[in-house]
Formats: structure tokens, C-alpha cells, sequence
């Protein structure tokens, strides 16, 4: 039975200092060992040689139609012209079902909606691997889930090749060459400037969409500079930073087409910058992309079909140009239906991630007959309640706000929070069976960094969680059963908390409402503040919250992925703890040391020291509940029989997502499966005679 200690007056409320009267090793007890799951299929370990390479071949090809009606007419160059002197080759060997043929479409079901095409201006084109397939970048991280884990390193793309300086502190990067963009316009050195220099330098331009592409994110005083249209030169403070060639793939550097952009740039226009931002909307079709497809029809809330990228600068072993899929559709719908579509085979693709869904699409996918098979990985995916732990005007508090950054600032109230938590409870709550495993936060099960010794867990424990706000003078001083501010704190006022969520996933907001039910006994009134993807999107990367619960990004899997994330190691680099309004951070001492860690992790490739430092960085992650972990569970690729190539083992998110991580450019489908899907059959974007409007 829980007793309240009833205000002795306007007592301060000591927020900075633990009083818990129990000691700390008391509510600390045995994390249980997640529930056996295996992987259904695991990756055959290659090295990134055995993937690809970069050579010219005798002789290229084309789809038929591509020579007939466009290069025979004049109105494309020969496919060779059209391929850079030493295109990317994919080789054969790598391919599960070799070289593939050319037709056929993969139809994607999204959530999310498209803001517009200016990916580096910060605009979201809707997820869901839109993105992911217009957006290539220096390096990729993706496919890495096969590669062999001793020879772990970002894979060549548009750089397809560097070399570092003796002291480690320069590194030379060779861009493809000869490359275009998918209006024929070169790309070189000048896009990958024009990305540096007027968007990740510039702090009026928001971040890609995911809010990653900062200058902390390469390091800071880290520079770049080209030599010439094929070359640039990284500079960086610490020797041989490795790392920084995660932070050159996906999401966080992927050039656009400066050739178009530029020219709307404050820097070079009129325009503001919302201007620069907003100026290429979704109805503007044909952007120049790099990758391997080009939109080229928009109808809001319905579909966006993209045509093959007729300059894409990839090719198999047999010199035919990829990719082999004609075309890509992405039906704007829900997250939801897209697992739904493609378990009915009317979509091709889905990530399950959402936990709820997962026995009606075990029970759909197990009969022969099933358009789709689905295929589980590791429990990669993984939800967190994060507190805002800004305690100097991020996100522009008001008085109540400021008052629960204090509390989420103190780790007795984090304490109380996390014991307030019933994981099991929770996971049940999402899907009963194997799949959900308790989650205390920090670096997960069953991935290369993750050390159980190093993992401290404050299990389920209400009447301990009350003891520790009592102790912080927290007291319910109106009966009302809501503790209440020390009267020289917020006047006062009943604890109210919002919490942020996405309500484009049900698992977003059941997960968050059941940390609402749980902090009732716990006498804190939690305050539902449900927003649709975007908008959820933009509020947590500028500090609109008190708390969010949401589903973690790759630096939790891969710790090698986004890893400046792990802690705020510049001022607009971490999810939850970014720069106040003066532009400094406020960090905690725990907080400091977690940064030291990760900088330290950054900085050296020697493998038994890194194993160490994340071992260090757990401990002190989970000591301090840096955020209240939830649940934990595995995803499954839910993909159409018809399609070849698939990876084995391909899990759904690990460096990326599986958009990335199956290597699409390379999937095929068999001629005597290919489907009617094609929407514009033998159209290329934006040349003469295509559908897609000019
Ligand atoms: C996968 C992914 C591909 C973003 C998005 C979405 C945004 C976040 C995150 C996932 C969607 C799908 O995730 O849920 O399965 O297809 O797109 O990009 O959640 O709201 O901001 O980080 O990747």
C-alpha cells in the first residue's frame, strides 16, 4: 500500500540530488534472457569485393524498348554514353538468383506522404524507401548485414574509392566518373560541395529529413574540400575517424542535383529558405535523381509511380545497365495496410514491424498458395520512452515544460519512472508468443556490441518507484491522486506530462498509452499528444516534448550506424538532448561521460578497445536510464514470391532498412512471372514520349 508523505510546506524540490532512501543495488534485479527466437534464415558472409566492383565492360545493354523508341528516335544518347567510364558492377556470384530480366514493377504501400523532392532542403518524400531509391550516396550501409564482420566497412558507391593521409587526419575520396543524373546532367564533386558547404553547413537549412545530416555528424571541425570534379579531401581532428564513412552513406550524405537546386538557394536566389525548401513540390515530376528510379506521376493520397533512371550508373556482369525493374509504385496508404497488401500479394513489400500484426500475417503466409513468404531476422526493432533532457531552453519550454525537463533530469525521477514500467506486460500488449522480449534501454540483445553484464535493469517495482518521488518531494498536495509540483516550482501544479507519439503506427501509440496507464499508480498524470508522422517528426527534432516513445534508430542495432547519435557529441547531433537557444548543451555528468565514450569509440579502430568502450557506454546508458527502455522484438520481410534475388537473411533493419539493405536495383522478376503491373510500359521519365508530364 502505497502512503503519500503530504507537503510540509513549500519544501524546494531537491532535483538534482538523490534521496532515495533504498539503496540503488535494490532496485536493480536479474535481466531475463529474451524468449528463444532464431532468425528463419541468416545471411552467407561475403566480403564487399565479392558484391561489386568498379570496371568498364566490353559491351552494354538495355531493355529493347529503351534503343527503339528513345535512342533509335534520337532522343536518349547510346546506353553506353550513358554509363560512366567504370560503372558499378554487380557481380553474378552475389547474386542469389544471378542475372536477372528485364520488366515487371515492385509495388510499395506506405504511410507516410511526400513534402516534396528536396530531400537535402530537409523535405520527407513519405518513407517507406522513396528515399532510400532516389537518394544514392557516397557510401552504403545497408547491404552490410552480409558482409563479413572482420572486414566490416561502409561499401563504395558514389565514391568508389579513398585512401587516407599517414596521419590518418586526411582522407581522399575518388568520385565514379562519368556518372549523370537521370536528366543527363554530370555529376561530380560540385553536387557533393554544393550538399556541404549550402546544406549541412548551413543551420538555416534543416537537416535531411531525419534531422542526421549535421556538420557533428562528421566530426567536429572536421572539412571538405575538392581537388578536382572527380576528387575530395575530408580533413578531419582525430586519426583514421573510420567511423565518418557510416555518417557518408544514407540518411546523412546523399548529394541532390545542384544543377536544379542552386539555383533556388538563399544563397544564390531570392528565396527564404522555406522558399529553398518547399520549391520542388510533389507534383514537380521527373527531379534529377541518382538512383535507380525517377518519379514521374504524383496523385495525393493515392500513388507515385517512378520509370526507370535511364542514365543509372550500375550494371551486372553482363553489361546490362539495371535496374531490371521497370517500374516502382508507392500507394500512399497506411503503415498498417501495407502489411496487409502484401500478404494479399495486391502489394510486393512490407517491413512487419508493427507487433500487433504479426499472427494474422503468420497465419496468412503459412499456406503454400501465399502470394507472399515472410521472413523473420533478429529482434532489431525496438521502442523507448526518451525524455527531454534539456534543461536550457531547447524547444523553448514554458514554465510547466521546464519543470518536467528538471524531474527528467533527475535520475531518481527516471528511476521511479522505469520501475513504473511492466515490460512483460507491455510486450504482451503488442503481441503475445515468442517475439516481444523486456527491453531496459540501451544497446540491444543479440547485436555485435551488446554485453548483458553491462546491462543494468531496474525491474517492474511501484512501491520503490513511489518511495523515490516521495523522496524528490513530489507530494499529491490537493487528494486529487496526482502528485504536484513544490509550491515554488510551476505554482505548484498537478505533475502533467505530454507524450509525444507517431500516430502513423498503432504501435507507436498503443505502446504509449500503455506507459500512460502505468505512470496513473505512480501518481503522474502522462498527457496523450499524438501527432501523424511529419509532424511527430518535427516536433521531436526541435524539442516540442516532454516525453516520446518511439521506435529507435540503427545506432541501437548497429552502434557502427549513426553513431554520433549514441550521445550528444555536438549540439544538434542527439535525439532527445540537443542545444539550447544559447547553442550550448547542458549536459549531466553521466552524460559527459557518455560522449567522451562515443568520441573515444569514434576515434579508435583498435576492435577490443571499442568492444570495451560500448561496455562502459551500456553500463552507464542503463545506470542512469539515459531512456526507459520498452520492448524489443524481431521483424520479418514479407516479400511476393515473384521477385529473384532476394537476399537470405536480409534483416528488415539493422545498418538500414531493408529498402537499402536487399540491394533493389538487382532484384528481378522470372519473364513467366512478371504481372501486368507496369502503369507506363516502355516510358522513360521526362524524355520525349514518355506519359510522365515533362
Ligand atoms: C521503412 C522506412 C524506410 C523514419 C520511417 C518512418 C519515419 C521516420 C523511419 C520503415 C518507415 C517504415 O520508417 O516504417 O519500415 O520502410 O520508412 O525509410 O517511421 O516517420 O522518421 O526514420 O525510417
Amino acid at each position: 500500500m502505497r502512503k503519500h508523505i503530504y507537503a510540509l510546506g513549500g519544501a524546494g524540490l531537491l532535483l538534482s540530488v538523490s534521496m532515495s532512501a533504498m539503496p540503488a543495488q535494490e532496485m536493480t534485479g536479474e535481466l531475463p534472457d529474451p524468449p528463444e527466437f532464431s532468425a528463419q534464415s541468416e545471411p552467407n558472409f561475403v566480403s564487399i569485393s565479392d558484391i561489386l566492383e568498379y570496371k568498364a565492360l566490353p559491351e552494354y545493354n538495355e531493355p529493347d524498348w529503351v534503343t527503339s523508341k528513345y535512342v533509335d528516335a534520337g532522343a536518349l544518347p547510346p546506353v553506353a554514353e550513358r554509363l560512366p567510364k567504370e560503372p558499378l558492377v554487380y557481380k553474378a556470384a552475389n547474386m542469389p538468383d544471378g542475372i536477372g530480366v528485364y520488366g515487371d514493377t515492385m509495388r510499395h504501400v506506405i504511410g507516410g506522404r511526400p513534402e516534396g523532392w528536396n530531400y537535402i532542403g530537409g523535405q520527407s518524400q513519405g518513407w517507406g524507401g522513396i528515399d532510400i531509391g532516389l537518394s544514392e550516396c557516397l557510401t552504403r550501409t545497408g547491404p552490410l548485414f552480409m558482409v563479413k564482420a572482420d572486414e566490416l566497412e561502409p561499401m563504395p558507391n558514389l565514391a568508389k574509392s579513398w585512401e587516407w593521409s599517414e596521419d590518418g587526419k586526411e582522407l581522399t575520396m575518388h568520385l565514379i566518373e562519368g556518372a549523370k543524373w537521370s536528366d543527363g546532367d554530370p555529376f561530380d564533386s560540385e553536387d557533393v560541395m554544393f550538399y556541404w558547404e549550402d546544406n549541412v553547413q548551413d543551420p538555416n537549412v534543416s537537416a535531411v529529413p531525419s534531422g542526421t545530416g549535421t556538420p557533428e555528424r562528421f566530426g567536429t571541425g572536421t572539412k571538405l574540400e575538392a581537388i578536382d570534379a572527380y576528387t575530395i579531401k575530408w580533413t578531419f581532428e582525430e586519426s583514421f575517424p573510420t567511423q565518418y564513412l557510416y555518417a557518408m552513406a544514407y540518411d546523412s550524405f546523399c548529394p541532390g542535383p545542384s544543377h536544379i537546386l542552386k539555383p533556388e538557394h538563399p544563397k544564390y536566389s531570392d528565396n527564404s529558405y522555406e522558399q529553398y525548401k518547399n520549391a520542388f513540390p510533389p507534383e514537380y515530376l521527373n527531379i534529377p535523381v541518382m538512383g535507380a528510379w525517377v518519379p514521374v506521376e504524383y496523385r495525393p493520397d493515392d500513388i507515385i509511380v517512378m520509370r526507370r533512371n535511364p542514365y543509372y550508373w550500375k550494371v551486372d556482369e553482363q553489361g546490362n545497365q539495371l535496374p531490371y525493374l521497370n517500374e516502382m509504385h508507392y500507394r500512399l496508404s497506411t503503415w498498417a495496410d501495407r502489411d496487409v497488401q502484401a500478404v494479399a500479394g495486391s502489394g510486393d513489400f512490407s517491413n512487419l514491424e508493427q507487433a500487433e500484426s504479426y499472427v494474422e500475417a503468420l497465419r496468412r503466409s503459412a499456406d503454400d498458395s501465399a502470394p507472399a513468404r515472410l521472413q523473420f531476422g533478429a529482434r532489431t526493432i525496438g521502442y523507448a520512452l526518451r525524455m527531454n533532457m534539456s534543461g536550457n531552453g531547447w524547444g523553448e519550454p514554458d514554465a510547466r515544460e521546464q519543470a518536467v525537463r528538471e524531474l527528467n533530469r533527475n535520475l531518481d525521477f527516471r528511476k521511479a519512472v522505469t520501475m513504473a514500467v511492466d515490460r512483460q506486460r507491455l510486450g504482451e500488449s503488442l503481441v503475445r508468443g515468442p517475439f516481444t522480449a523486456i527491453y531496459p534501454g540501451g544497446l540491444y540483445a543479440g547485436t555485435t556490441y551488446y554485453d548483458k553484464d553491462s546491462t543494468v535493469y531496474y525491474p517492474y517495482n511501484m512501491d520503490a518507484a513511489n518511495e523515490l518521488l516521495d523522496g524528490l518531494g513530489l507530494m499529491d498536495t490537493d487528494g486529487n491522486g496526482v502528485r504536484n509540483f513544490p509550491a515554488d516550482t510551476a505554482g505548484g501544479a498537478d505533475v502533467e506530462i505530454t507524450l509525444l507519439a507517431n500516430t502513423d503506427y498503432a504501435t507507436d501509440t498503443n505502446l504509449a498509452e500503455g506507459v500512460i496507464a502505468m505512470m496513473e499508480p505512480l501518481g503522474l498524470r502522462v498527457i496523450a499528444n499524438f501527432q501523424t508522422g511529419t509532424a511527430r517528426d518535427d516536433m521531436a527534432q526541435s524539442g516540442q516534448f516532454d516525453w516520446t516513445v518511439e521506435r529507435q534508430g540503427s545506432e541501437m542495432v548497429a552502434v557502427v550506424q549513426n553513431t554520433t547519435m549514441l550521445a550528444p557529441t555536438g549540439p544538434r547531433t542527439h535525439p532527445f538532448h540537443k542545444a539550447g537557444s544559447d547553442g550550448t548543451l547542458d549536459l549531466l555528468p553521466f552524460e559527459q561521460e557518455l560522449t567522451d565514450i562515443v568520441n573515444a569509440f569514434i576515434s579508435t579502430s583498435d576492435n577490443a578497445e571499442r568492444a570495451e568502450l560500448m561496455k562502459q557506454y551500456q553500463q552507464i546508458f542503463t545506470e542512469n536510464v539515459y531512456s526507459v527502455g520498452l520492448t524489443q522484438y524481431p521483424g520479418a520481410l514479407i516479400i511476393n514470391k515473384r521477385f529473384a534475388n532476394i537476399p537470405a537473411g536480409a534483416p528488415i533493419f539493422m545498418f538500414n532498412w531493408a529498402e537499402d539493405n536487399i540491394i533493389r536495383e538487382r532484384v528481378y522478376v522470372p519473364e513467366d512471372q512478371q504481372g501486368d503491373y507496369e502503369l507506363h510500359p516502355e516510358t522513360l521519365p521526362g524524355a520525349p514520349g514518355s506519359d510522365g508530364p515533362a
